[in-house]
């Protein structure tokens, strides 16, 4: 019964959309009929005619979407907030409620109450975390309005809660970077146990980070590395810089920076720099590799071309389309696949490892970025 009238309400919404559609056209073509007319017009009523027009394009309904991005912390986050707001504009048929949660799920919860009260047509949503999440997101299903789910996930059991999600396979990427990390130290003939790794996380219980960390993890524990610790820098130079820092005190024979994003690989960087050592890929000699993810920062793809940074995880942020057209078919009344990966490669500017395969798929690395 509930289910009946959840179905009732998303048909009647897609209804009121189809309204919308069908009213956007109709005001686009009387513009054009009015424009073709505005050509050869000499009769002063004529500018009666473009003032009602003007009211007509202003509620001539665009599609309303109500976007909770989790923050600013990174070049990625910015990346993927310009590519949201470039994919949702007027010209496309949209009017984007765009708001930041500054990284607190409170602010994310109270803007996805304010886009319900708004009465928006679509909410997406970028969690900060993955949990806490079934009541708002419940709220939203009572008042009919789909939820799209974009770069991380929420843990919630019932998966109805959202209609789909798209990003990227965070412990897939995981595990390409600790088999470039394999490959490269068998070429170079650094034995298992004389790997030391420190794993600079990203915000603890975000997807990035808990798919991130598992894949280093495991891969540790396979291969036999020393996996020293794993402290959070939550996504930011700042933090990086300080977390390394501290690091480096605490231990001396570090050779491995797993950075879970460019940002606090640069901040790190600096700190390794900073207390007289070298960031490269030559652990024989004594230099510290750091290797990272997300290949935004055009710092740090530069510091990747130099070798300061020893090879890159590319994690794509240009989310706005995808979303788009996720919103697209389920205004057509299709239905999208729940989730959606986006394909990522490898980065490095290392001439020795060429591809690493992981579960059974190969997967190149780039040296022209
Ligand atoms: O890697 C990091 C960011 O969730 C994929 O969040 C995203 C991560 C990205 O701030 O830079």
């Amino acid at each position: 019964m509930k289910q009946m009238e959840e179905m009732g309400s998303l048909q009647m919404k897609r209804l009121r959309i189809s309204k919308k559609i069908i009213t956007a056209v109709c005001g686009l073509f009387a513009m054009g009929i009015i424009a073709l007319g505005g050509c050869a017009r000499t009769d002063p009523d004529m500018d009666i005619e473009y003032t009602e027009q003007e009211e007509l394009d202003k509620s001539a309904d665009l599609i309303t979407v109500g976007f909770s991005q989790l923050g600013a912390e990174s070049d990625w986050r910015s990346a993927n907030t310009d590519s949201m707001l470039e994919a949702f504009t007027e010209a496309n048929g949209y009017s984007l409620v765009y708001k930041n949660g500054q990284q607190k799920q409170a602010n994310q919860i109270t803007a996805i109450r304010t886009f319900i009260q708004q009465e928006v047509d679509y909410i997406v949503l970028a969690p900060a975390t993955e949990s806490g999440w079934e009541t708002v997101l419940g709220e939203a299903r009572e008042a009919g309005i789909p939820v799209i789910l974009v770069d991380r996930r929420v843990n919630a059991s019932d998966k109805n809660l959202y209609s789909c999600w798209v990003g990227s396979d965070f412990e897939l990427e995981g595990k390409k970077m600790a088999a470039w990390i394999k490959a490269y130290t068998e070429k170079k003939g650094i034995e298992p146990d004389e790997v030391n790794i420190v794993n600079i996380q990203g915000n603890i219980g975000s997807t990035a980070q808990i798919g991130r960390s598992r894949g280093l993890a495991n891969a540790a524990r396979d291969n036999g590395w020393n996996l020293r610790a794993e402290v959070s820098g939550d996504f930011t130079e700042t933090k990086g810089r300080e977390v390394m820092a501290a690091l480096l005190k605490r231990f001396d024979d570090v050779n491995v920076v797993y950075c879970e994003n460019d940002n606090m690989a640069i901040g790190a960087i600096d700190a390794i720099e900073a207390a007289g050592k070298k960031a490269g890929p030559d652990i024989s000699a004594g230099e510290i590799m750091v290797v990272s993810f997300d290949g935004v920062n055009k710092e740090a793809l530069s510091f990747a071309r130099e070798g300061r940074i020893s090879c890159i995880a590319e994690c794509n942020p240009m989310h706005g389309p995808r979303v788009r057209a996720l919103i697209e078919s389920l205004i057509s009344g299709e239905e999208p696949d729940k989730f959606n990966y986006v394909e990522e490669k490898l980065f490095s500017s290392l001439p020795e490892v060429e591809s690493v395969t992981v579960d059974g798929e190969v997967y190149e690395v780039e040296s022209d970025f």
